[in-house]
């Protein structure tokens, strides 16, 4: 998971790397999670995300412990190794959204009051996204304003569902009109799968990034799709990373499948959007490679989607390989694609200067 020093650098390109899925963790957010671990009845994949990295001898959580509490010379020293020039950073999954609506609130206050301290000392460097409390929508809004208007930052990160609850739910859509509003994306990052559906997954190790993560985010990102979200903020645009959580593989099926299930009134939670969902993944998402240094996947996407829409993430520190930046250097494609996917499509969406 490091760059290993026998590697050789990233030879100098004739585009900016600009990494765009890259996570920071504030030391005092890690003694909430030590308290909240420490309760009776903590949620399943909390325990299985968060109590295992804080606590696992593993080189590789130690690697990950270390590298997401810096936003100084450990991360600008392995951004240089790798040739990023810039990390678009978030607050680790799952951020706020495990805490209590309070805590919730005040924290994310903090953590981007950090975050933008740390791109004041590095402002070439990093570009930050805003953390916000779904658990109180009203506030979560208030956040998005001060981190756009006062605190400089370029978008906002969820990380997908909040106690086993939605974003297709009206009750969250302040977030969606604060958001169109300031015209920043959101990014829907995973989360460690809800108690409600993690059983089958977790009992054969396969509820966390390996496919966990993939299923569920994917999921909250249909959801917000079919309960006709973009038909009300049509300006909204959102980012999904790892291959946009496989969706544009399924797009064939999932217009198919809406359309006769709409049509035959199957659900009364399923009604008449506007599109197709893949006119909605085409039109509002943009989708990152985090965790998928894979040409024919990139390639595949950026045939459905357009290549304005593809765009590149390294996931660190949770996916950190020079030898990865090397490979997507030397994918055949167009080299103004390259530049595309590596730099102006993360400077369109994130409106980085
Ligand atoms: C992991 C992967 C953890 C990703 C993450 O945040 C994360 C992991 C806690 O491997 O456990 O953001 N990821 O996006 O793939
Ligand atoms: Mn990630």
């Amino acid at each position: 998971m490091n760059a290993s020093s026998d590697s050789q650098r990233p030879a100098p390109a004739a585009y900016q790397r600009i990494a765009t899925e890259e996570a920071f963790a504030p030391p005092e957010m890690l003694d909430i999670y030590r308290k909240i671990l420490a309760k009776k009845d903590v949620d399943p994949g909390f325990q299985g995300l968060m109590g295992f990295y804080m606590s696992s001898p593993s080189a590789r959580a130690q690697h990950i412990m270390r590298c997401l509490t810096d936003l100084d010379q450990i991360r600008l020293e392995h951004m240089d190794a790798c040739g990023i020039d810039k990390q678009v950073i978030a607050l680790t999954a799952p951020g706020v959204q495990i805490m209590d609506k309070d805590t919730a609130v005040s924290f994310s206050q903090l953590a981007n009051d950090q975050l933008a301290d740390a791109i004041r000392r590095h402002p070439t460097r990093f570009v930050g996204m805003i953390a916000v409390a779904p658990q109180d929508p009203t506030a979560a809004a208030k956040e998005i304003e001060r981190g756009v208007t006062r605190l400089g930052m370029n978008a906002v990160i969820i990380n997908s569902h909040t106690h086993g609850e939605y974003l297709s739910d009206p009750k969250f859509w302040d977030i969606f009109a604060a958001a169109e509003q300031h015209n920043v994306p959101i990014y829907l990052h995973p989360n460690s799968l809800p108690a409600g559906m993690i059983k089958p997954f977790q009992e054969c190790g396969l509820d966390g990034a390996i496919y966990g993560f993939g299923v569920e985010t994917g999921l909250h990102a249909m959801r917000i799709i079919t309960a006709g979200v973009f038909d009300r903020f049509p300006k909204l645009q959102m980012i999904i990373g790892h291959m946009g959580e496989a969706l544009p593989f399924w797009l064939y099926r999932l217009d198919y499948m809406h359309r006769a299930t709409v049509l035959s009134q199957r659900y009364e939670s399923m009604k008449p959007i506007k599109k197709k969902p893949s006119d909605y993944l085409r039109e509002n998402f943009y989708i990152t490679n985090s965790g998928v240094a894979w040409e024919p996947a990139i390639k595949f996407s950026q045939s459905v989607l357009g290549v304005d829409r593809v765009l590149y993430a390294m996931d660190y520190p949770y996916q950190y390989l020079v030898d990865e930046v090397i490979a997507l250097d030397g994918m055949d494609m167009a080299a103004s694609d390259k530049k595309r996917f590596f730099q102006t499509n993360a400077e369109k969406v994130f409106n980085i200067r």
